[in-house]
Order: structure tokens, then C-alpha cells, then sequence
């Protein structure tokens, strides 16, 4: 692959997942997303730019902090990285944060706490969160880190500063390796890519910890393997076709649960590669999966970065339209830090 090619996918990676975060916000609280109603405010944008800035929310907040420590205190440092998470959200709370995960940063800014994970451990009567937070935040983990050991190793320690519970960093693994494997662009086919993934989850959900956490959170009825679990029933849904939106809703989810988003923004993306019924025939395959992930409803903002971020390193940054970029807050560091975690990931490779 010519080094041109991969610093697009780089790049594409993080300006996937920042107009996912911007435009998704618009709709968060919307009780009903039509097709007209995202196609409008798309169109709006146009007479608009430099009016008005899309702004990012907490998803982008905590991503941009992942990137920076990445690239400055290599390879992880979580002091560094739970400093930056802490600074950020006192310097700008209202990014529309979760609600339990506030207590983390504000445990993290006292500095009465064991060691830096011990605050995420205290969340929600001790069994830590399973919010999608540590997904939707994990993309520069990827963009470091050319191998999968590496990959689950980090995605693993950077999540569990916020999100003990292996139901939320298992999520954050499951996002971190599916940006992983679509970097790898047409070289990976769909079913392959899902085949890795699965291969991948099954044994990251076949440890204690994961089983029991999964058995606590779902008893029996859905199984102890909620990813994997997941994972088929998207092999499913693409095998049938046309899956009807709310079907997905219903058996992916939309919410805040990393089990409940992660998968269905993989679902979103793989889904959107070919041509949608209801959306514009000269639609790429990026915009059309931002746009897919808005109108499923619920987590809007943190489904459509989530699956921004794997379109973009599949597509490369060419698929993100100019007018999207260019209205989203911040747009310029993703272009930079794109070329330099480029960098860093290509130094990392065996030579
Ligand atoms: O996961 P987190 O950072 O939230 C991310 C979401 C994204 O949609 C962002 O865009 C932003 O809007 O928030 O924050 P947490 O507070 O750790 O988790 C989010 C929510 O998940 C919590 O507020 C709870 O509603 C729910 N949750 C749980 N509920 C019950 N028991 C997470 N873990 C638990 C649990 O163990
Ligand atoms: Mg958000
Ligand atoms: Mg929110
Ligand atoms: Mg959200």
C-alpha cells in the first residue's frame, strides 16, 4: 500500500469519527429523525459554514485526549492519559458527559484515590461502568499500534480508567480492533472481517472476569457472550439484506451500553457499504453510514463516531465530504494528528 493511500485512511479514521460526533449531537435529542429532517440539515450546512460550527461533545473531547498522550507520552501512559481526561472535562464540563462518569474525574482531581484506576472501580456499587464511553473515545488506539496483542493490551488499560467493568472495555477492544481491520481497506473482505473480529472476541470473552461480568449483567437469557453473541447477529442481519431499521434498534440497540452501540455501529458500517433504499444513490459509502446511524435514533452522536471512525479508515478521508469537515469543530488536529500517528504506527511496524 503506497504510504499516501495509508495516511488517508489515518486521517480518515479521525475525521470519520469527528463528523459522526458533530453531526450525530444535532440529532441526540431528537424524538424523531427522518430521513428528511438529516438530509435537510446536511443541505443547511451549505449556507451556513462559518456561521456556524458543529461542536464536538464528550466522545471527540475524550478521543483528542487519548491522541495527544499517544503521541507524547508513548507507549500509554495512564497517569498522563487520566490527567488529560480529568483537565479537559473541568475545563469544559458541558460536553454532554455521562452521568456516572463525572464522579471519576472529580475522584481524579481530589488525588485521594490508590492508584488511577481505583475511581473507575467505585462506579455503580463497585462492578464499574458499561457505557459506551471507553468505545467511543478509543479510536487513536488503533492508529498507534499496528499489532492486534498490542491493540487489546491498550485498549484494555486506556477503558478501564473510566470503565472497570469488562462489559464497557470489551467494547472498547471490540471498536479498537474493527478500525484495526479496516485499515486494511478492500484488502479484508466483509465476511473476513467479521470472522477476525469473532475469532478475536471469543477468546477476549472467554476470561473469568468477562464471563462473570456478562453473567451478572445478563443471567442466563442471552448467553455469557455478549459480543460474540452480537457479532452473529450481524452476520445474520447482512446475510438477509435489507434489515428493517427498527429491527436493528431491537436487536443491536442504540443506547449508552457499549453491548448495545458497539455493535451496532459495526453493523452500520458493514451494512453501508453497498447502496441504502431510502438514502441518495450519489451518497458514499462514509456518509451514508453517518447518516444510517442517525436515524436508528437514541445514542446518535456516539453510534455515528463510533462507526465514522471505522468508514473513515476503510474509505480513507476522501469520502468525508469537504462541507462535513470543514464544519466540524477541531477538523484541522485531526488532519495533523492522523499524518502523525501515521508516523508513529508506521515506525512501530516489523521492519
Ligand atoms: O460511558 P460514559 O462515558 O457515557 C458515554 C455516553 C455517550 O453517549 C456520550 O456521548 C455521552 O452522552 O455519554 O459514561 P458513564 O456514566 O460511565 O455511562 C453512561 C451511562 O450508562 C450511565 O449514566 C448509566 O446510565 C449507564 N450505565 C449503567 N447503568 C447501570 N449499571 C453504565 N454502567 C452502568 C451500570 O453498571
Ligand atoms: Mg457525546
Ligand atoms: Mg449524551
Ligand atoms: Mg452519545
Amino acid at each position: 500500500m503506497a504510504s499516501v493511500e495509508e495516511v488517508c485512511r489515518f486521517r480518515g479514521a479521525l475525521l470519520g469519527a469527528l463528523v459522526g460526533d458533530c453531526i450525530g449531537a444535532v440529532f441526540e435529542t431528537r424524538m424523531t429523525i427522518t430521513v428528511g429532517s438529516v438530509l435537510s440539515f446536511l443541505r443547511g450546512l451549505e449556507n451556513n459554514w462559518k456561521k456556524q460550527v458543529l461542536m464536538y461533545t464528550d466522545d471527540t473531547a475524550m478521543a483528542r485526549s487519548v491522541v495527544q498522550s499517544l503521541l507524547t507520552k508513548p507507549p500509554l501512559d495512564e497517569k498522563d492519559l487520566a490527567e488529560r481526561f480529568t483537565a479537559e472535562y473541568f475545563s469544559d464540563p458541558d460536553r454532554g458527559y455521562g452521568m456516572g462518569v463525572v464522579h471519576v474525574f472529580e475522584k481524579l482531581q481530589s488525588g485521594k484515590y490508590q492508584s488511577v484506576f481505583t475511581p473507575a472501580k467505585e462506579q455503580f456499587n463497585g462492578k464499574g461502568s458499561y457505557g459506551n464511553g471507553a468505545a467511543m473515545r478509543v479510536v487513536g488506539i488503533p492508529l498507534a499500534f499496528p499489532n492486534v496483542p498490542d491493540i487489546i493490551k491498550y485498549a484494555k488499560i486506556s477503558g478501564e480508567l473510566t470503565h472497570a467493568s469488562s462489559l464497557g472495555y470489551n467494547g472498547a477492544i471490540l471498536l479498537a480492533l474493527a478500525v484495526h481491520y479496516a485499515l486494511q481497506g478492500v484488502n479484508l473482505s466483509r465476511e473476513s472481517f467479521l470472522e477476525h473480529l469473532l475469532s478475536n472476541m471469543q477468546e477476549i470473552e472467554g476470561d473469568e472476569k468477562s464471563r462473570s461480568d456478562a453473567e451478572s449483567h445478563f443471567r442466563l437469557e442471552l448467553g455469557e457472550f455478549p459480543y460474540c453473541n452480537r457479532l452473529k447477529k450481524i452476520k445474520e442481519f447482512l446475510d438477509k439484506g435489507n434489515v428493517p431499521r427498527c429491527e436493528v434498534v431491537e436487536e443491536l440497540g442504540h443506547g449508552v451500553a457499549a453491548f448495545e452501540s458497539v455493535p451496532t455501529a459495526i453493523y452500520s458500517f458493514l451494512r453501508c457499504m453497498d447502496p441504502v433504499d431510502d438514502l441518495p444513490k450519489e451518497m458514499n459509502s462514509l456518509q451514508r453510514t453517518v447518516i444510517f446511524c442517525i436515524l436508528l435514533g437514541g445514542d446518535t452522536d456516539t453510534i455515528a463516531t463510533m462507526a465514522g471512525a471505522i468508514a473513515g479508515a476503510y474509505h480513507g478521508e476522501d469520502q468525508v465530504p469537504e462541507l462535513w469537515r470543514k464544519s466540524s469543530e477541531g477538523y484541522k488536529d485531526a488532519e495533523d494528528w492522523g499524518k502523525q500517528l501515521w508516523e508513529l504506527y508506521s515506525s512501530r511496524l516489523p521492519s
